[in-house]
């Protein structure tokens, strides 16, 4: 299918005529600022567009050919199709035109062409070396064989054949999928009277519609689309690959700017760290070394950055490596983004590459392993990318949102993907949002089961480890992921849980004669003293042992719920609370209420127990309080 809309970018030296050539294809001058006006040259960004009679639209970014405004060509290149390379026949080949198509190489821009302008200020044969010259420029180049076309800005000439000719090449341009997450690097933000703030730039994945809810990153600014505009005209939708203006809800326009990505709600991940192949350019003035300090450009952003090469200490102009980027700002991309660098000083393109990971596992690691993961995120297949991230994560597995704001595949090819990988066995799906690498599964199952093991060797006499503790030490695992786990191995019989405690299926109590007669004792004083229990150190040290109800062998009764707690030192045997519990209630359907001193009389206890008692029964929801007097709860 023949794509409906094409994005053409002007490039090339400053003063070659681009701006006068985008007025004669489209009768718009897309130099507006007054400053531009003044000094006649191009200063940021123009737009103008074509309307083809068979229904495409070719939309044109004019871009400034200064070398001062080259972070501004960059921002209005990030989401071209098309290159329109601009070189004035009496000036040629210029340091522009050199940059800018560099610019283009490093962008992957598939195809272009030259306009050879200013064709009325040259005599013919001058013309033709300078064509062979820009022949001999593009040899190397994704334009090598492009249309080179002569034309003239001043007297017309040249000027359909030109409009053919970007037509003609906008036709091939393939149609852009629109399954991915929608995004849209902002480029201009301005406000429209009556209607606010309005933001634009070139749609570069995905569907946008009127009403959807979106997010303006890195900024964490939630707001919805109130209404769209594609090359003047009022739309519904507006898809990848589209020229388009946003109308936002809530925001004010102060509140953003250039280089902002508007996407929706939670689908990005603002990033200071990245990793990334990086390509030197040939002319590159000298080598790149390890913390050099560079201008990093991806989208319509800038931010100063840091390389930091992976297994060699400085790249040689010509060269290729993999390399991590420490961003002094937060950047918001997806990997397979190019990006571009530029050195610090002086300001030169000097590279750029390909995104790999916008949140690159932060630990440090030896340069053979880096690198094999890198490659892998390079050269391997979506299914195998997803779980190289599943397999990074570790016992933490990973959201599924996470690994959409890791990947350029949009969430409804990720969860194919995750669900393909599930049925390999190669991921566990704790569940339908979370994954887990099935060697961290693995891992964390063998941990767990060990550290059971080894606390029951160590804890002969507890019935189990709290679920709690044993998740803080199996390396603090997270809770869903954990969860799953124990349901798991509680399914396949390996594991009891008990209220909050888990043990090994295999473990049980054993007890020296010792040890049973100080547990037998210890319920039989507690059984025989009814109402008025002794403290735990009473009762230890009647049976000879010194201890609290701390004691291991007190705390096997409370384990048991032998012994049930009332308050701190303070336990009953379970038979006698229950008792005591059926006296309360008989009294309570008699009389109706109950105040202390009728509690101390029934059970024939004083204040100590009668008190804290009563607080117990309130609750256990067996009593509500009235003052100081009880009565049945519910009655
Ligand atoms: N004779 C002649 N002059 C031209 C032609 N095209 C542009 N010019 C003149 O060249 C100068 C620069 O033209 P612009 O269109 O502003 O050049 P530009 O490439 O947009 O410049 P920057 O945006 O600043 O890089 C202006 O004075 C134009 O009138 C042409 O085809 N013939
Ligand atoms: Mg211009």
């Amino acid at each position: 299918m023949a794509p409906r809309h094409v994005v053409v970018g002007t490039a090339g030296h400053i003063d070659h005529g681009k701006t006068s050539l985008v007025k004669a294809l489209t009768g718009t001058d897309t130099d507006r600022l007054p400053e531009e006006k003044a000094r006649g040259i191009t200063i940021d960004l123009g737009f103008a567009f074509l309307e083809e009679p068979d229904g495409l639209t070719i939309e044109i970014v004019d871009v400034p050919g200064h070398e001062r405004f080259v972070r501004n060509m960059l921002a209005g290149a990030g989401g071209i199709d098309l290159a329109l390379l601009v070189i004035a026949a009496d000036e040629g080949v210029m340091p522009q035109t050199r940059e800018h198509l560099a610019i283009c190489s490093l962008l992957r821009i598939k195809a272009g062409l030259v306009a050879l302008t200013k064709t009325d200020t040259v005599e013919a044969d001058w013309l033709e070396l300078v064509r062979d010259d820009v022949a001999r420029l593009l040899e190397p180049t994704f334009l090598a064989g492009c249309p080179i076309l002569s034309v003239s800005a001043k007297t017309g000439e040249g000027i359909p054949e030109l409009r053919a000719a970007l037509a003609d090449l906008g036709r091939s341009v393939p149609t852009k999928g629109t399954d991915q997450t929608a995004r849209l690097p902002i480029d201009r933000v301005f406000t429209v009277r009556g209607f606010g703030t309005v933001v634009t730039g070139t749609l570069t994945a995905g569907r946008l519609a009127v009403e959807d809810r979106v997010e303006i990153y890195p900024r964490s600014l939630p707001s919805k689309v109130r209404g769209l505009q594609v090359h003047g005209h009022p739309v519904t939708t507006a898809e990848a690959g589209q020229r388009t203006a946003v109308n936002l809800q809530g925001i004010e326009r102060a509140a953003l700017e250039r280089g902002d990505v508007l996407a929706p709600a939670g689908a990005l991940l603002p990033s200071v760290l990245v990793d990334a192949t990086v390509e030197l350019l040939e002319d590159a003035p000298r080598p790149l070394k390890t913390r050099d300090r560079v201008r990093f450009h991806v989208g319509t952003q800038e931010v100063m950055a840091r390389v930091l090469l992976v297994g060699e200490p400085a790249l040689a102009p010509g060269g290729r490596a993999y390399g991590r980027f420490r961003l002094e700002g937060p950047v918001v991309a997806l990997p397979a983004d190019r990006y571009v660098i530029r050195s610090y000083s002086p300001v030169l393109t000097i590279g750029g590459g390909t995104l790999l990971d916008v949140a690159p596992p932060r630990f440090k690691r030896k340069a053979p392993a880096l690198q094999a993961h890198l490659s892998l995120l390079e050269a391997g297949s979506p299914a195998e990318v997803v779980e190289e991230h599943l397999k990074q994560s570790g016992a933490a597995g990973a959201r599924l949102a996470d690994l959409r704001a890791r990947t350029p595949f949009g969430v409804e090819r990720l969860r194919e993907l995750l669900d393909g990988l599930a049925r390999s066995g190669a991921v566990v799906a704790v569940d339908r949002e979370w994954f887990l690498h099935r060697a961290a599964s693995d891992r964390l199952r063998d941990e767990t089961l060990g550290l059971l093991g080894s606390f029951h060797a160590e804890n002969p006499l507890r019935g189990g480890i709290s679920r709690e503790e044993l998740r803080s030490r199996a390396g603090n695992a997270q809770e869903r992921v954990f969860a799953q786990l124990l349901t798991a191995l509680e399914a396949e019989g390996v594991v009891r849980s008990e209220r909050d405690q888990v043990r090994l299926a295999s473990h049980a109590i054993r007890l020296s004669p010792e040890q049973q007669r100080v547990v037998d004792g210890l319920e039989a004083d507690f059984r025989q003293s009814g109402a008025t229990p002794p403290s735990p150190e009473e009762a230890l040290g009647r049976l000879g042992v010194k201890g609290t109800e701390r004691h291991e062998l007190f705390q096997l009764l409370v384990a048991d719920r032998r012994l049930l707690r009332v308050k701190e030192s303070l336990y009953f045997h379970a038979a006698a609370l229950q008792d005591i519990q059926d006296k309360l209630v008989g009294h309570l359907r008699e009389k109706k209420e109950i105040g202390p001193a009728d509690m101390k009389d029934l059970l024939g206890v004083t204040r100590k127990y009668a008190i804290p008692l009563m607080e117990y029964f309130d609750g256990q929801k067996v009593t509500v309080r009235q003052g100081e007097r009880r009565v049945l709860r519910g009655a």
